[in-house]
């Protein structure tokens, strides 16, 4: 099974041959790093553009979600080291309104796989939510993730309420997701901006002062 199939049978929200790929795949040596980046990111990166065209709709950027979760699910324990010392603590969600959770789960087993425990929130997660999270469970980090641009506003919105709870200084604040810059991180008063996955926990380990 080659990459080009799994792509495929991502793209085609396929999950049983997007699974079965995956694991051909790995038999046949090929690392789960490649498989994920190589094949799965680029499936759904084609599935948005097909959508953008109207040549994809809702219920098949869905399928396209499940089949990407199903080859997800096989490749975790390979891209999660097990084992590895606790480097810190980040509360992780995405932001109220939106329901996009790959990135943001992508963003969890990276830094999972860095060390760091992931409190994850879900998706469509409210300022107050993430205020009650911060109050209650002490995190060293919170992770915002957003994919529209309609939500991307709830990331400042959930800065404000933290501020307002008197907790914005216990924490550091990273954004992230398709449509979230450097240049809005900072406008919004964020620590910091991670543009994918891998970056992400360089850029926790870094906000920490834990060396990468
Ligand atoms: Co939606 N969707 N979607 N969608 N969807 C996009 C985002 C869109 C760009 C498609 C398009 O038009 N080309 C578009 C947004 C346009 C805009 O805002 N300008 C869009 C739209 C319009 C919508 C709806 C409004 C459609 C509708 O109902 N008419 C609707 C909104 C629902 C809602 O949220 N309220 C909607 C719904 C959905 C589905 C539910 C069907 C499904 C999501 C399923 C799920 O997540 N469980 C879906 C999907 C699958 C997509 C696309 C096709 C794929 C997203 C994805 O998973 N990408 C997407 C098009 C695209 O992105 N090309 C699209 C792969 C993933 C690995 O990348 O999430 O970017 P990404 O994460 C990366 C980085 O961004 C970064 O690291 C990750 C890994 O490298 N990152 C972080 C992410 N979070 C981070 C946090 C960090 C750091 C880095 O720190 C904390």
């Amino acid at each position: 099974m080659t990459l080009e199939n799994i792509y495929t049978a991502v793209l085609n929200g396929n999950a049983p041959d997007a699974a079965a790929g995956v694991s051909a795949a790995l038999e046949a040596g090929t690392s789960a790093e490649d498989i994920l980046h190589k094949a799965c990111i680029p499936a759904m990166t084609e599935v948005g553009r097909l959508f953008e065209l109207g040549d994809k709709f809702v219920p098949e950027m869905l399928i396209a979600a499940r089949a990407m979760q199903a080859a997800v699910e096989i490749l975790k324990p390979l891209l999660v080291d097990e084992g590895v010392e606790t480097v810190g603590t980040v509360v992780l969600g995405t932001v109220a309104g939106d329901l996009h959770d790959i990135g943001k789960n992508l963003v969890g087993m990276m830094l999972e796989g860095a060390g760091f425990e992931i409190i994850d929130l879900g998706t469509d997660v409210s300022p107050d939510a993430f205020v009650k999270a911060v109050q209650e469970k002490k995190p060293d980090i919170v992770g915002m993730s957003a994919l529209l641009t309609t939500t991307m506003p709830a990331m400042g919105r959930t800065i404000e309420a933290l501020k307002a709870a008197g907790v914005r200084d216990q924490v550091k604040i990273m954004v992230g997701g398709a449509p979230i810059s450097q240049d809005f991180a900072d406008k919004i008063g964020a620590d910091a901006f991670a543009g994918d996955a891998g970056s992400a926990s360089r850029v926790a380990k870094s906000m920490l002062g834990v060396a990468a």
